[in-house]
């Protein structure tokens, strides 16, 4: 069976493992232990008629991500970068993340497919970041984008399942 290994990386607090439990339980689960390092989970699903076997690689903010990251990304397929629209921090200071990307070209595939969430849009009333915004960081970054609810479940399917079957199609064309 084919496997993918996609990350989900961004600040504590911006609903990683709200995203990654919500996608594999369909749930919104806000009462969960903050883990060690990594949460690792995998998924089988069925892309185009193939079972693939998905793993899912949640990081937590206990320990400090350089420690990590050779882990994380060695082998890695895709990646999601979640930020909070609710929390203009963590949209502004992307670029540490895309910057782990960069400085780890080494181990990291040129084909791995990067995209960009904005997470906790039921909180439109506390958004600090506007939709124009990501878009306008899609087209300078060419890193697709979407917004997301945990809470309410909006788009998380949609994000998780669009990225695999791109993953999916690159691999199967390559
Ligand atoms: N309203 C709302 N709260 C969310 C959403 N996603 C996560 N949260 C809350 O934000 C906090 C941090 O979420 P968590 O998944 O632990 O963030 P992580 O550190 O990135 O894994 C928790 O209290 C979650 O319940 C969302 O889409 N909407
Ligand atoms: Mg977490």
């Amino acid at each position: 069976m084919k496997g993918y290994k996609l990350c989900v990386l961004g600040f504590p607090g911006v609903g990683k493992t709200a995203m990654t439990k919500r996608y594999e339980t369909g749930e919104f689960i806000d009462n969960y232990k903050t883990t060690i390092g990594l949460e690792i989970f995998t998924k089988n699903v069925e892309i185009e008629g193939e079972e693939v076997k998905l793993s899912i690689w949640d990081i937590t903010g206990t320990t400090k991500f350089e420690t990590i990251e050779k882990d994380v990304f060695k082998d890695m397929h895709s990646c999601i970068i979640v930020f909070d629209i609710t929390n203009r921090r963590s949209f502004d200071d992307l670029h540490i993340w895309t910057n782990r990307l960069i400085d780890n070209h080494d181990i990291i595939s040129k084909y791995v497919i990067k995209i960009l969430v904005g997470n906790k849009k039921d909180l439109n009333l506390s958004r600090q970041v506007y939709y124009d915004e990501t878009r306008e960081y899609w087209e300078r970054s060419a890193i697709q984008t979407y917004e997301t609810s945990a809470k309410t479940g909006e788009n998380i399917e949609k994000v998780f399942s669009d990225l695999i079957t791109d993953v999916y199609k690159s691999h199967n064309r390559r």
